[in-house]
């Protein structure tokens, strides 16, 4: 037998069996969905809303996140990662082509360059819109905003450099305009090092000031989105520490300002999602930066570490939208990851994966059982209601269907790298 004709016979076997390992997934798939709607059923929630939800689910990927990052000692780029706002643009749009869940890019201004006619091409050429402009002002650009950025932008206590970080969130605005993106984000890096650099008074004063003339150049259909991070790159005081603060500086400026919950920013053991009820029950939550953390501000993928944590969110979310204080469909849920170990665009799908599990295990919770439990303050009962939602859900059989029956791959993660290997094979070749 010669080697040419072992190795085709090896190949359809492996072939075969493939074909019939997907054979069985399909089976197990279908019964389990069967066994997903009966538990459903029993718990009051019917299976066609959940995958109706799901389907109407957006999130945003983050243009950044496509690119491979770097660790706080090096960046480990092994040459296959997107580089230029060309690259990313088209890793996220393979993304929603693979997920159907990713129509729009948060874009970092000033990564992404400023020329909008050129975004808006990559943009459409991919079939996406343009997400939340980010107006990172703490890269060291040309003078004045260069290495005197380390004193801050917009409460810099120098005024050229205060003026001219103004400036840069004054053209992000502008590229708002002519992107048609509805929101900004704000992050600051603004912050001290020690009691005795800036008065707190003063950083208050600055930053308030600052943020009024942003806000005031809003137009119609425009928001700010305030996030809040309480510590890095400053150490002793941060400007915008807390969600107390991005609370009140949201509530000064107006309508058009809301709080964004980054879910990295908080020291560790916070209770994220009484955040998100505070911000809700107060009407300024905006919308979500989805990452996971176990130390710091780690931007893992959400759901990673702690999806316990993404589920209690959703059901804080979903109680909201069913009690009217603030619809699902208003909350920005937007990805903030810095992708620097895993294939980017594979941690990214992983991390819609997560969010959209999250998403539907909390919708699987017996409401009425839930309030009926917390009536009769019988704190047992409503933790097992919880429970049985999050570990009692076949999840994976509702998820796969929702993706067959709007016509994506079952499994995206799957199907990228099927496509990445044919396109490696299909270059090798010529
Ligand atoms: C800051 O840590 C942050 O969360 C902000 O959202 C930035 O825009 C983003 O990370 C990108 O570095
Ligand atoms: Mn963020």
């Amino acid at each position: 037998m010669t080697v040419e004709l072992l190795f085709t016979l090896h190949s359809s076997l492996i072939l075969r069996r493939i074909a019939m390992l997907e054979d069985i997934q399909e089976t197990l798939r279908e019964q389990q969905l069967g066994v997903a709607e009966k538990i459903l059923q029993s718990r009051g929630v019917d299976i066609k809303e959940v995958k109706s939800k799901l389907a109407a689910l957006k999130v945003e990927v983050p243009s950044w996140g496509f690119a491979r990052a770097g660790t706080r000692f090096a960046v480990y780029t092994d040459g296959t990662e997107p580089v230029t706002v060309q690259d990313r643009l088209a890793a996220a749009g393979l993304c929603h082509k693979l997920t159907g869940s990713t129509p729009s890019v948060a874009l970092a201004i000033p990564r992404d360059g400023y020329d909008c006619d050129l975004i808006r091409q990559l943009l459409s050429e991919q079939g996406l819109n343009a997400g939340a402009i980010n107006s990172d002002s703490f890269n060291p650009r040309q003078a004045p905003l260069d290495y005197r950025l380390r004193w801050g932008s917009l409460t810099n206590p120098l005024p050229e450099v205060r003026r001219a970080a103004l400036q840069h969130h004054l053209d992000c605005v502008e590229m708002m305009r002519k992107l048609d993106s509805k929101h900004f984000s704000l992050w600051l890096h603004d912050g001290t090092n020690s009691p005795g650099q800036l008065s707190l008074f003063e950083q208050s004063r600055l930053l308030e000031e600052s943020l009024r003339a942003l806000y005031n150049a809003l137009g119609d259909g425009q928001q700010i989105f305030i996030e809040y991070k309480f510590f890095e790159p400053g150490f002793y005081a941060t400007a915008i520490a807390d969600w107390g603060r991005a609370y009140a500086l949201a509530q000064k400026l107006g309508d058009r300002a809301k709080v964004l919950v980054d879910l990295g920013h908080h020291p560790l053991g916070t209770n994220i999602e009484q955040v998100v009820a505070n911000l809700q029950s107060l009407g300024k939550l905006g919308g979500f930066h989805f990452n996971d953390k176990k130390y710091a501000d780690d931007d893992l993928a959400t759901g990673s570490v702690d999806p316990f944590q993404l589920f209690r969110i959703f059901n804080v979310l979903i109680e909201a939208d069913l009690a009217g204080l603030q619809s699902i469909d208003d909350v920005a849920f937007m990805i903030d990851e810095s992708h620097c170990l895993k294939d980017p665009l594979e941690e990214m799908i992983e991390a819609v994966d997560n969010i959209q599990r999250a998403y539907v295990l909390a919708l699987s919770v017996d409401r009425q059982a839930l309030k009926d439990a917390q009536k009769k303050v019988d704190a047992e009962w409503g933790d097992q209601i919880l429970k049985n939602a999050f570990f009692d859900t076949p999840a994976n059989a509702i998820l796969q269907t929702s993706h067959l029956e709007r016509g994506y791959p079952v499994d995206p993660i799957k199907e990228y790298r099927a496509r990445s290997s044919q396109q490696r094979s299909q270059s090798a070749s010529r």
